[in-house]
């Protein structure tokens, strides 16, 4: 995670895309590439700001960053972010 936190220290971008989504089922949040459940499994909601809050009705992705205090937040797909991805 240290690492994680060096790159966003060298990129001005607050915002970034990874892959858990709802878009299926409002409030059943997966991993898009794997398919794998999140929850309960694992979660890291910015709840100080009431998230997941499908804000609008709108919001199934799932974005992750220094803005939330690296915490997550559900948003509207269509935003343009750059992604976090896993490396083997
Ligand atoms: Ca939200």
């Amino acid at each position: 995670m240290k690492a994680l936190f060096l790159v966003f220290a060298q990129l001005s971008h607050t915002h970034f895309w990874i892959d858990g989504t709802d878009r299926e089922v409002q409030g059943n949040w997966f991993w898009e590439w794997t398919g794998e459940q999140i929850a309960p499994m694992y979660t890291n909601w910015h709840t100080a700001g009431n998230e997941p809050n499908n804000l609008g009705g709108n919001e199934h992705c799932l974005e992750y960053g220094p803005v939330y205090g690296y915490q997550w937040n559900d948003i509207p797909c269509s935003h343009h972010f750059s992604a976090i991805c896993e490396k083997d």
